[in-house]
């Protein structure tokens, strides 16, 4: 017969299997465009470290934010929505980003959309690694008429793999993220924090304060001038608790240029008023940003155009 002697004097307790002291890992954050990967990640850091738009392809890099709790650090890598569509070599390297960024991590967040499971968010899935586990968010809850619909679509998200959790969530109103996140916890690996306590992301400051001009193009223009711009720091100066930064918005053509700057300049005026605020936000201390628009034809047209403005 088998089974387990008492435990008493001279015959220890087997020590049970202990947590380890400290976890940390890096998790990748995939899905489809505009499913609300960027909302997550910055949730789920308590910080805006990855700029959202309602539009898609918002998230053109890999961008790393931070996340730390009693005895462990997420490393959350959001990535570009994987893009089915459209072929340009723009979206060739933000697939190849979300193919690099899941090459290396722990562990693996799926975002869907909790009303619908599309052909689109089913070819994300086909390019996860079968040997790490997958914890699925379905997010935008709070936008659900009816959540009886939530059961059927759990079922039908696990029938398609075996998942390591399914969490129902709403990024944008908090709701369910600490579940989302004890369950992420548990599948990193032990080890001691990669990054210090006070840091969010491994973007620098240049980085941010283009994106944070970025996000406000996409929030606040028409379908066309969002994805005909980039935007390159030429200067950035650091004094004090102050920063004087320099930017410049490119575009294709003249007649985008004409519609980012408005009438009298005010479109870009109020473009810049709030990306500052964000930078204000992010960085602490005063920013004084000055933007020029200029026209580059062509910038997202060829490899080494787009390598030189940092894809
Ligand atoms: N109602 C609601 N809206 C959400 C939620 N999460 C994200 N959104 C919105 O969905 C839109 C897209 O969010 P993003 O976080 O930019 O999505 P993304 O997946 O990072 O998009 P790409 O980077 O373009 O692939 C934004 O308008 C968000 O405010 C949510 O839980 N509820
Ligand atoms: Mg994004």
């Amino acid at each position: 017969m088998t089974g387990a002697a008492a435990a008493g004097p001279g015959n220890p307790e087997p020590a049970a299997p202990t947590a380890p002291a400290h976890r940390c890992g890096h998790v990748a954050v995939v899905g489809r465009p505009s499913v609300g990967k960027s909302t997550l990640v910055n949730a789920l850091v308590g910080e805006r470290v990855s700029i959202t738009s309602k539009k898609p392809q918002t998230t053109r890099h890999r961008i790393v934010g931070i996340a730390n709790a009693p005895g462990q650090q997420a490393i959350y890598v959001d990535t570009p929505g994987f893009q089915t569509r459209h072929a340009s070599p723009l979206n060739a390297r933000m697939n190849r980003a979300v193919r690099e960024a899941l090459a290396d991590v722990d562990a693996i967040v799926w975002v869907v959309d909790a009303a619908r499971l599309t052909a689109a968010d089913r070819q994300v899935l086909a390019l996860l690694p079968e040997d790490r586990p997958v914890v699925v968010a379905l997010n935008k809850i709070d936008l659900l008429p009816d959540k009886s619909a939530l059961l059927a679509r759990l079922a039908e998200i696990a029938a398609l793999r075996a998942f390591a959790a399914l969490v129902p969530v709403s990024a944008e109103k908090g709701v369910q993220l600490d579940h989302l996140a004890r369950e992420i916890a548990l599948r990193l690996p032990a080890g001691p924090p990669l990054y210090g306590p006070d840091e969010l992301t491994d973007r620098d400051e240049r980085f941010m304060a283009a994106e944070f001009l970025r996000e406000q193009i996409f929030r606040r223009l028409g379908d066309e001038v969002p994805y005909a711009t980039t935007v390159g720091i030429e200067s950035f100066e650091h004094a004090g608790t102050s920063r004087r930064i320099g930017a410049v918005v490119w575009v294709d053509k003249p007649g985008q240029r004409a519609i980012l700057l408005g009438r009298e300049g005010e479109t870009m005026k109020a473009i810049a008023t709030e990306a500052r605020k964000s930078m204000r936000r992010l960085f602490g201390g005063s920013v004084h940003l000055d933007v020029w628009v200029r026209v580059k034809k062509g910038w997202a047209d060829d490899d080494a155009s787009l390598a030189r403005l940092g894809y």
